[in-house]
């Protein structure tokens, strides 16, 4: 039986070869918009491994990041992230490649941008269920734990050497280690190249920044949006949906949050959290997170299923192995001139949304 604990020789291969002649280039490293530990730590250990071969990374990304401990891991490790709003201009000769790393794409706001610039796409590294968005030059896409645990597989095999004397290195693998925490709820749902990645970074993790980095508190608006999906809630056979309705975009953090809370109540199996979120150009986005105990629900094909497809034919959102999430944009629906006609909006979207996943699960929503 391969347990995916000898490691991926073949596909450290692949990736070193594509980034032969490279030396020189400057690549974006793009994260989901609303980019969590494993999505950071993926990017920073692309960008180390790549400087070891003369190239540099920017990791970048187009929304935001709003959660405590996001906020905490990224100033107690002193990594470079760069945000790219909407309204910035993205320099067309900036880039000669672009790299996902924990996304497809489908979760990126900056692909239509990179793309109209004509960045090629140089790899995909990922664990999410396939997604058709781009084709790049190098793909790893593995059914893992934490896609940190693909990138320490890279480093492990030889891709670039910690040293422990090193801080940057102690950070990285730092970072990697809070990103396969967070990803595999404290390694309950860890395989096995999630615990041999694990092993591995322990001799050059930092113990105590990953305890400072893992005790954030919540914020008061986090609580507060918390308690409204609670009051909200709406549960049937072991489904619980809840809306929250309008959110900062720097509160949308709070979403799988409360999914996560939801999730704790013990006749549920299955949360799902959602609400409008106003981003800062105006734009509105139906923003919502999937939370599930169930091993026999697919969030991915749940998500797919529940809500279809967009004009052009993409999917509203997509998951993994017990999480998910989507974004609907509301286009010309967006902006609240009017509190009743917010409300009406709000109303409407709240109930479609029951609607859609409790038919899909057979039940009719109210
Ligand atoms: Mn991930």
């Amino acid at each position: 039986m391969n347990t995916g604990c000898e490691g991926d020789r073949d596909k450290l291969e692949q990736f070193v070869k594509m980034l032969e002649g490279r030396k020189g280039e400057r690549h974006a490293v793009v994260m989901q918009d609303f980019p969590d530990p494993d999505a950071l730590s993926c990017a920073w250990a692309y960008r180390q491994i790549v400087a070891g071969m003369g190239i540099e990374a920017d990791m970048i990304y187009g929304g935001r990041i709003s959660h405590q401990e996001n906020l905490a891991l990224i100033n107690l490790l002193k990594m470079e992230v760069i945000a790219i709003t909407s309204d910035q201009s993205l320099d067309k000769d900036r880039y000669q490649g672009s790299v996902f790393v924990d996304n497809q794409g489908t979760t990126s706001n900056l692909v239509d941008r990179l793309e109209k610039n004509g960045v090629p796409v140089l790899a995909i590294i990922d664990h999410h269920a396939h997604q058709d968005r781009l084709q790049a030059l190098f793909t790893d896409i593995r059914s893992v734990g934490a896609c940190a645990s693909i990138l320490t597989d890279y480093i492990s095999l030889g891709a670039m050497s910690l040293v422990a004397s090193n801080l940057q290195h102690k950070y990285l693998a730092t970072a990697l280690m809070h990103g396969i925490i967070s990803e595999t709820s404290s390694m309950i749902k860890a395989q096995p190249i999630d615990f041999l990645a694990a092993a591995r970074l322990q001799p050059f993790y930092d113990n105590d920044l990953l305890v400072e980095i893992l005790h954030q508190q919540r914020s008061h608006r986090g609580m507060e949006i918390i308690r409204m999906a609670l009051e909200n809630r709406e549960i049937r056979e072991g489904f619980c949906l809840s809306g929250v309705g309008y959110l900062r975009a720097s509160d949308r953090d709070s979403i799988p949050q409360a999914a996560d809370f939801l999730l704790t109540e013990e006749t549920v199996h299955t949360a799902i959290v959602f609400g409008i979120v106003t981003h800062s150009n105006g734009e509105e986005v139906i923003s919502g997170s999937l939370r599930t105990t169930k091993s026999a629900l697919s969030p991915d094909t749940f998500i797919k299923e529940g809500l279809g497809r967009t004009t052009t034919g993409a999917f509203y959102g997509g998951g993994k192995a017990s999480a998910g999430g989507f974004e609907i944009p509301l286009g010309f629906l967006s902006g609240s001139e009017d509190e009743d006609l917010a409300k009406i909006k709000w109303e409407t979207y709240n109930a479609k949304i029951r609607k859609k996943f409790f038919s899909s699960i057979g039940i009719e929503g109210h």
